[in-house]
């Protein structure tokens, strides 16, 4: 891996970041620090896209040539299931909580550092909040210019459902988002440098063969590739244009702070863990479908871009879990991984994700728990922890390139945070 001095320039009015703190020095600092330049690499894309499985798939796949990965997870809100399905396949993984990795630049450089110290990763692969964009120039420009001693930085990847994206580009009809959380989506996808058209196994070729040419026509600067992590199919060709490749030094795209905020705004978040406690042994595979089930019907009306829900039994061993997903609201809620066991009692995490008023969110998951409770006899719930918002304005700790911002936002390379 090879890391050339980044081509674009600098804006006039660029500044200085801020003294760094002494983790990242001493990361930088530190004769252990990877070497070769470990390769930073990540693969964004729309909440619900595929983008946790895929990196499930990536880490395996790097693992098994040898080389050791570290995975970093972000979100708006601490407790994340995909923190908990990652680590729970065994990988070394950290997780930033309290907003997107342009806002939380700093805490990303530290989440590398504290995985170079645990695990010195050959490749960090991190994965962004779904309903997060403008990375090229508020993640990787600076992470390039900062620490291209130490990182590589591979092509950004997004992943697309090919559901949504039909919808979205109006080959489908559907239920779909409004149009400031569509202009996040294609945002999206306009920084790609690689647009991948994920769970190809859910469309036909004719289907796959319209949506990348409207994706090619729509975003000329983004190859536009296809896979499935399910059936395994194009995934090799898809890594290894992630490995071979760096990421090009095109110009970051010019972004409306105000319609992204607003899009971030109209979508409601909840994270929430509960203890799931009973007298007698129950079957959490069939709870965690109860109750997916359940909430999708209280939120009719809603459009759940991604509701996801992990179980982990007190009595198992580490890693053990149940998972379920649920990626629209006229789909049916997929259990990822299933326990062979009844259970007692664990630890229920849910994370849920519609554009709707956090409210209505909260409210359909208590009572939804409630309900599913009675149909498990002496099972209680009870809610440990729970945050419900809408996600605030974007603040990116820096923004390198020329493409101007437009309204409000910071301005280019002010490191305006
Ligand atoms: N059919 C199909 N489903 C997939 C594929 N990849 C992921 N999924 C499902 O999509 C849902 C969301 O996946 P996840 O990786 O959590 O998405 P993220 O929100 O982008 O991280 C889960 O139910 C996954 O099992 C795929 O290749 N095919
Ligand atoms: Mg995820």
């Amino acid at each position: 891996m090879n890391m050339q001095s980044p081509a674009y320039k600098y804006p006039a009015s660029y500044v200085d970041p801020p003294p760094l703190d002494h983790t990242r020095v001493a990361f930088m600092n530190n004769p252990s620090s990877p070497s070769p330049k470990a390769l930073y690499l990540m693969i964004g894309g729309f909440l619900g896209a595929g983008k946790t499985t895929a990196i499930g798939r990536l880490a395996h796949h790097l693992t098994a040539q040898g080389l050791k990965v570290g995975l970093i997870t972000n979100d708006q809100a601490g407790g994340l299931v995909d923190t908990k399905l990652l680590r729970g396949q065994g990988f070394a993984t950290e997780e930033i909580a309290g907003g997107c990795f342009c806002c939380r630049f700093n805490t990303l450089v530290d989440a590398a550092a504290k995985l170079n110290d645990a695990a010195k990763p050959d490749v960090f692969i991190a994965e962004p909040v779904g309903s997060c964009t403008d990375l090229v120039a508020t993640v990787t420009y600076p992470l390039r210019r900062m620490y291209g001693d130490n990182f590589t930085v591979a092509p950004l990847s997004v992943l697309v459902d090919p559901v949504r994206a039909r919808r979205v580009f109006g080959l489908d009809d559907g239920s779909s988002f409004s149009s400031k959380v569509i202009y996040i989506f294609k945002k999206q996808l306009e920084e790609a440098d690689l647009i991948v058209i994920g769970k190809s196994d859910l469309i036909t070729s004719e289907q796959l063969a319209d949506l990348s040419r409207v994706l090619r026509y729509n975003f000329p600067k983004s190859r536009v590739i296809a896979a499935s992590s399910r059936q395994a199919a194009g995934l090799d060709a898809w890594f290894s244009k992630i490995m071979d490749g760096e990421q090009s030094d095109r110009s970051p795209m010019t972004l409306d702070y105000e319609v992204y905020a607003d899009g971030e705004a109209l979508l409601g978040w909840l994270n929430a863990t509960v203890t799931l406690q009973a007298g007698d042994e129950f079957d959490a595979n069939a709870f965690l479908q109860a109750l997916a089930a359940d909430v999708q019907q209280r939120l009719q009306g809603t459009e759940i871009a991604h509701f996801k829900m992990t179980f982990s039994p007190d009595n198992g061993v580490a890693g053990e879990l149940a998972s379920i997903n649920l990626v629209r609201s006229d789909y049916v809620p997929e259990l990822g991984m299933e326990l062979d066991e009844p259970t007692n009692g664990g630890q229920l995490i849910i994370n849920l994700r519609a554009e709707g008023e956090p409210a209505l969110l909260i409210g359909a998951v208590t009572e939804g728990l409630k309900q599913v409770s009675k149909n498990f006899p002496s099972l209680s719930a009870t809610l440990d922890h729970e945050e419900h918002f809408r996600p605030g304005k974007p603040t990116p700790t820096h923004r390198d390139g020329e493409a101007p911002v437009i309204k409000g936002g910071c301005k280019p390379g002010s490191g305006c945070c």
